[in-house]
């Protein structure tokens, strides 16, 4: 036997079996929801195309730049060898690559262009799911340069802003800009308003120079940012809180040394993922800015680039979520467990179509906020557009968040040991997806910017929300195989409708409590509706129906359900506390 060369395991053999690996295909003729939304709603044959060839570019190529973001992590380095401090960030070719390619498929310009006019967000936002998996994370920069782009656009370009609007937003590689979005400071990056120290010291020309320490700074590698200071008045006095917030305008260059001007880079954080991007800590020492709000209205001028970041933010976790099941889907075809493939094994594909459920609704809450932020920008908004677009916006960015991480989690568990091997590329999606419910607001700050923003529009936006609501349900009125959908999205939205009705007279700590399972509520109404809506479509397909029963299986109105259990009373705070402080008595 040994001579004959059949003992199967000895040195330099380790055994016949190899498992093939998952393949990533074209992530666009991969998504029958895609694409049948875009057939619906822009059957423009440009613009498929374009996606098509896109897909195509995103698995052959752009993937694998991505993965090599993920491995050739950025650097600092301090100081130049003749000991000269340059804090250059040095990033990855790919890294590079990825910004070029973004210029060139017009991954922010897209969205100022216009082609498809109402639906030219929709269009950029759908290159962007195809991309975002595979970027290395380079859909952070791009969602700040498109934030930017937006409140410079808002605030009406001029001098200096002009020129770098045009850079934003161009095609040209060699012209093309990012930008950073620097908020959060040491004491605070969801309470801007009492957590900025940063001061903005005026100029005799009229502009400023910023002394202060931004905690945290993504893509620090942009060419400009915006940021939040508060003016010194001749007497080095400031004006504390939100009110004493301005916004300004910096360009990150440097001098003739190679020294960064106005800015020391202190260090690169060390963190669970996005670790294709530099996030640095950095010390303002005098940089060179330009104020683009009126004097206290940083927060309010700000909120433009929150709006497109929070966007950028759910199109990722949506894509996540798509990426990760299409390829335990693949696997499946792959992979043998007792005597069959995971295909075959009902339990396996009823998990899939679980985490298949969740992205599908994910997907049509997302596509549907950047359809009301395109028809927004076009002008032919209705006020019941900008109500949704204003409170589904903090919605669709906390509930996506949450569920991909629950989603990605679940599918990581579908290639068993593999899920958990680095080189596989499958951790890096769990640890990028974790971040997703932590920048651009928490989950519970956003809960609470739906309130306010609730009390703010005098509970008009909630209005808007029901009446959209039930137009949807209305479209599906006399379709039997929707009826058990329609039925439980209908008694979702009554009771909803019941809690509202009883929050007027409740005291504010009530509804503080009941923040979070108000914006779940809001979030899985009305994504039931769009599922039921979609599955009406003349071309859906069975699994569109499929899809709409199951979502509306869940508890859609958590809100009513934990009131009906006294989860808000104002005996439920001090019961909390004791019980997350709980500790042995003596
Ligand atoms: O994390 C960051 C970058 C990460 C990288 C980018 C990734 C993008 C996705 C990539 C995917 C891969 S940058 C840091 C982000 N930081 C935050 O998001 C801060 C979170 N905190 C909040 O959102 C808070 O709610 C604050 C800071 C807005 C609260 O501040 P205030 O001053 O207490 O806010 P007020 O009083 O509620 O609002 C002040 C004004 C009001 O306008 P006026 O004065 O006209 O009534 C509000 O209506 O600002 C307006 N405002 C808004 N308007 C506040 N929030 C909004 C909003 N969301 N939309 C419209
Ligand atoms: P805190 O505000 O201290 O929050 C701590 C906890 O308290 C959270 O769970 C929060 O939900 C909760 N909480 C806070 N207030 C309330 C309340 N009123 N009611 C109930 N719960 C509350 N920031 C930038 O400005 N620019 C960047 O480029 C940037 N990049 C980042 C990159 C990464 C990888 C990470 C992790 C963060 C980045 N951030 C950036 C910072 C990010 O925006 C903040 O971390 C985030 O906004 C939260 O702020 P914080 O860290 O101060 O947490």
């Amino acid at each position: 036997w040994e001579a004959a060369g059949y003992l199967p395991f000895s040195r330099a053999k380790i055994g016949a079996f190899f498992q093939e690996r998952p393949v990533l295909k074209n992530p666009f003729l991969e998504d029958a929801l895609l694409r049948g939304y875009l057939k619906r709603h822009m059957p423009d044959k440009a613009a498929v195309s374009d996606l098509r060839a896109f897909g195509e570019r995103v698995a052959n190529e752009v993937d694998g730049w991505g993965r090599e973001c993920e491995v050739t992590a950025p650097r600092l380095v301090h100081f130049d060898p003749w000991g000269r401090r340059v804090d250059h960030i040095v990033t990855s070719p790919a890294w590079k690559r990825m910004k070029d390619l973004s210029a060139q498929e017009g991954l922010v310009a897209s969205g100022y262009e216009g082609t498809f006019w109402e639906w030219s967000r929709v269009y950029q936002m759908s290159k962007l799911y195809l991309f975002s998996p595979s970027s290395g994370l380079y859909t952070c920069p791009l969602a700040m340069t498109d934030g930017a782009a937006k409140v410079i656009q808002s605030i009406g370009a001029s001098w200096p802003v002009k020129e770098a609007l045009g850079r934003l937003t161009t095609r040209q590689p060699e012209r093309f800009w990012t930008s950073g979005q620097w908020m959060t400071e040491r004491q605070g990056g969801s309470d801007v308003g009492h957590g900025t120290e940063t001061v903005a010291v005026p100029q005799t020309d009229g502009s400023f120079k910023l002394h202060g320490f931004k905690w945290f700074t993504s893509a620090t590698d942009a060419d400009m940012t915006l940021t939040l200071a508060r003016v010194q008045d001749g007497t080095g006095a400031t004006t504390p809180g939100s009110r004493g917030l301005s916004l300004f305008y910096a360009e990150v260059s440097r001098d003739e040394d190679g020294r960064l001007k106005g800015i020391e880079v202190q260090r690169l954080k060390d963190k669970l993922g996005t670790r294709q991007m530099p996030t640095a800590e950095l010390l303002l020492d005098g940089l060179p800015a330009h104020r683009l709000s009126e004097e206290g209205r940083g927060v309010a001028s700000i909120a433009n680039m929150l709006t497109i970041t929070r966007i950028h933010n759910s199109v990722s976790a949506a894509a996540a979520m798509r990426r990760v099941v299409q390829l335990a889907r693949d696997y499946a075809t792959r992979r043998t467990a007792f005597g069959k493939l995971l295909k075959d094994h009902p339990l396996h594909i009823q998990t899939l179509a679980r985490m298949e459920v969740e992205t599908r609704g994910a997907f049509l809450l997302v596509m549907d906020v950047c359809r009301l932020l395109g028809r927004e920008e076009c002008g032919i908004a209705t006020q019941l557009d900008t109500h949704l677009l204003r409170l589904l916006t903090p919605v669709v960015k906390l509930y996506t968040a949450k569920q991909a991480v629950a989603v990605v989690s679940e599918g990581l568990e579908s290639f068993g040991g593999q899920g958990y091997i680095e080189d596989t590329g499958l951790p890096g999606l769990l640890r990028d997806a974790q971040v997703l419910s932590i920048w651009e607001g928490t989950t519970n700050v956003l809960s609470l910017d739906v309130l306010r923003c609730v009390a703010r529009s005098s509970g008009m936006v909630l209005h808007a929300y029901f009446s959209h609501v039930k137009s949807l349900l209305a479209g599906a009125s006399g379709v039997s195989s929707l009826a058990p959908a329609v039925k439980a999205v209908d008694g979702a939205l009554s009771e909803l409708e019941v809690f509202v009705r009883g929050a007027a007279t409740k005291a504010p700590g009530y509804m503080e409590l009941a923040a979070r399972d108000l914006a779940y509520s809001l979030a899985r109404i009305y994504t039931g509706a769009l599922l039921i809506d979609h599955a009406c479509w003349i071309e859906a397909s069975p699994s569109d129906t499929y899809a709409a029963l199951r979502w509306c299986e869940n508890d859609l109105c958590p809100v009513a359900t934990k009131q009906a259990r006294g989860c808000f009373d104002s005996g439920t705070p001090p019961l909390d506390a004791a019980l997350v402080f709980d500790r042995p008595t003596q």
